[in-house]
């Protein structure tokens, strides 16, 4: 029985989650500044309910990722606070990310560091997020590593290799069943001559070696300009080592704008790959989606509604590709069919269906315009502002 257009996205739209980063909510900026926003959130109940306003008007992210030294700056202590906002707000906790990029102490590196002092302090950090995880029931520790070198000769490439080999089996050792380690790999900055974990291989080996509850973690905005990324992803499911993805787009580096912005046929041939892979071989990859972007300019709980309505939309567009048309085309090199074929569904306009889909689940069919008449920015903006004014004691 052929399944109609409509039903494939509601399907697709019924599994879709996505989780929010905590601080995509809060004041941060780029090198060159900061450009305060009156109702940004500083503290992590202002994460949590920003959060959970924008999972109220899309239904699609129930959970938000924490950043240990910006969320739970006091670590396992801060728990308890946690729980309770969680409760209140009616999203959990996600993925728990450790920090080893911004105290002083990590100059030349946290885990790949020449100090076997500073190398014990990282490690002891990520530790500590594994417990966190462990007690706010969270599966995924996704430590990214800015850990690397700005001039050639200055660092031994093969050592540091050594020593992220030796940490990520500490680490991977210490998780428990359910846990996940994802690896996050990006090709530089902070560091600008090398940086340790700077590609899919280097991530895919590491985590490999760390064991088998390690995967690879695919950051958008990490890629040199004209990498395959959709290839990469193919790699790793091929391998079974895809652990999750953080989304956002760019025109240059590492810009992390809103998802889809710049280039959503991108993020429309990530998804097909992940939904061609399960059409083929029948079995669902365990990939957790997650946002990564910061948001400068625009209101950020705005931009964050905008992030994962076109998420939603362009994973509707990957979920009605015809697969069976596609895979034939594919074999026999019909070139055109098989481009016609992908190309018709990401030119398919989801929108319609996907309102419906809102309405059938008790969420607005237009979140963004449900956000200006809920009267909350106004709410958020009256009681922050004072407090926003001040530069924040925290990046984020
Ligand atoms: C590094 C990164 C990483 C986060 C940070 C906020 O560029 O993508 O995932 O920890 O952004
Ligand atoms: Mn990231």
């Amino acid at each position: 029985m052929i399944e109609k257009l409509e039903e494939k996205i509601y399907r697709a739209l019924d599994t879709f989650k996505i989780e929010l980063p905590s601080w995509g909510f809060a004041n941060t900026g780029t090198r060159f500044g900061k450009f305060i926003q009156p109702a940004a959130a500083a503290t992590v109940e202002e994460k949590f309910s920003d959060a959970s306003q924008v999972h109220v008007l899309t239904g699609s992210c129930p959970t938000i990722a924490l950043h240990v030294q910006w969320d739970l700056p006091n670590g396992l202590r801060d728990v308890e606070r946690v729980r309770t906002l969680e409760q209140k707000h009616g999203i959990r906790s996600g993925s728990i990310n450790p920090n080893v990029f911004q105290d002083q102490e990590y100059k030349y590196g946290s885990v790949g560091n020449p100090d076997p002092a500073i190398r014990k302090r990282a490690l002891s950090h990520i530790l500590d997020c594994v417990a966190i995880a462990g007690s706010l029931k969270c599966r995924d520790i996704s430590p990214w590593f800015a850990d690397g070198s700005n001039y050639p000769g200055t660092q031994n490439m093969r050592d540091r290799i050594a020593y992220f080999e030796e940490t990520l089996k500490e680490v991977h050792g210490r998780l428990s069943p359910n846990q996940r380690l994802l690896v996050e790999y990006k090709p530089f900055e902070p560091a600008f001559y090398h940086t340790d974990i700077a590609d899919w291989g280097m991530a895919f080996l590491l985590a490999r070696a760390a064991g088998s509850q390690a995967f690879v973690l695919v950051d958008t905005g990490h890629h040199y300009q004209s990498q395959n990324i959709e290839q990469i992803v193919a790699w790793l499911l091929h391998h079974r080592m895809i652990g999750g993805f953080h989304f956002n787009d760019r025109r240059y580096a590492d810009d992390d704008l809103t998802l889809g912005s710049i280039d959503p046929y991108q993020t429309f041939r990530i998804f097909h790959e992940i939904f061609h892979y399960s059409w083929q071989t029948g079995s669902i990859a365990d990939v957790a989606y997650m946002v990564d972007q910061s948001h400068n300019l625009k209101g950020k709980i705005e931009a964050m509604i905008q992030t994962v309505c076109t998420a939603q939309e362009l994973y509707a567009k990957a979920a009605i590709v015809d697969h069976a048309l596609l895979a034939s085309a594919q074999q026999k090199c019909n070139l055109i069919e098989a481009e016609e074929c992908f190309r018709d569904a990401f030119w398919q306009d989801v929108r319609p269906v996907i309102r419906e889909w809102r309405h059938s689940h008790g969420v607005p069919e237009d979140p963004l315009g449900a956000f200006r008449e809920s009267g909350y920015l106004e709410k958020i903006t009256a009681e922050r502002r004072e407090r926003n004014t001040e530069p924040a004691a925290s990046y984020a």
